[in-house]
């Protein structure tokens, strides 16, 4: 197992809008091996492809407790069940050290496949609802500092500049 190294804002790598999986192999499976490990060790509840430089349509989740259901998504979609808006405070692995309240539909019914290529259907509801929201966007290049003013996004942009200046 390998820890991927992930992307951060504002790098345009992560505006890339990612391809469907079409092949379900070994090598699929490697990746979705090396994706939980690098989330895990990261802290983060949910890490798309696109976040590791891997354009392709697949997200790993585990909002569990005890970090014990991870959950593999291929070529996910959901559509949208409950409009009521539900306010979060996000964070990204990939704009470290930043949180903002965003607003999305409360409840969905996602559609993927699984790591067989078999199809799921699922209603989720809460943080899991919040975060299948938030890492489909990755797949499409969108970032929850879309969504907040352009100030705070500047702001953002600027410091964690300055710390890859430092680091580089
Ligand atoms: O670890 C994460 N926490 C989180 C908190 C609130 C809303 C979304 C998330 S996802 C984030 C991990 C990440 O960046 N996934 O893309
Ligand atoms: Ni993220």
């Amino acid at each position: 197992m390998a820890i991927l190294q992930i992307l951060e804002f504002p790098d345009p790598r992560l505006r890339q809008i990612a391809a469907p999986v079409t092949v379900f192999d070994e090598k699929l499976e490697v990746l979705i091996e090396d994706m939980f490990a690098t989330m895990y060790e990261a802290q983060g509840i949910g890490l798309a492809a696109t976040q590791v430089d891997v354009h392709k349509r697949l997200l790993v989740i585990d909002v569990s407790e005890n970090k014990d259901s991870p959950q593999a998504l291929i070529n996910p979609s959901f559509e949208i069940i409950d409009q009521e808006l539900v306010d979060y405070d996000e964070g990204c692995l990939s704009v470290p050290g930043f949180y903002e309240i965003v607003s999305r539909p409360a409840e969905i019914k996602v559609a993927a496949q699984d790591r067989t290529g078999e199809a799921v259907e699922f209603f989720a509801d809460g943080l899991l609802s919040t975060c299948i929201q938030h890492e489909i966007d990755h797949l499409d290049g969108k970032l929850f500092v879309d969504y907040i003013s352009l100030l705070k996004r500047q702001r953002i942009r600027h410091k964690l500049e300055k710390e890859h200046k430092k680091s580089a």
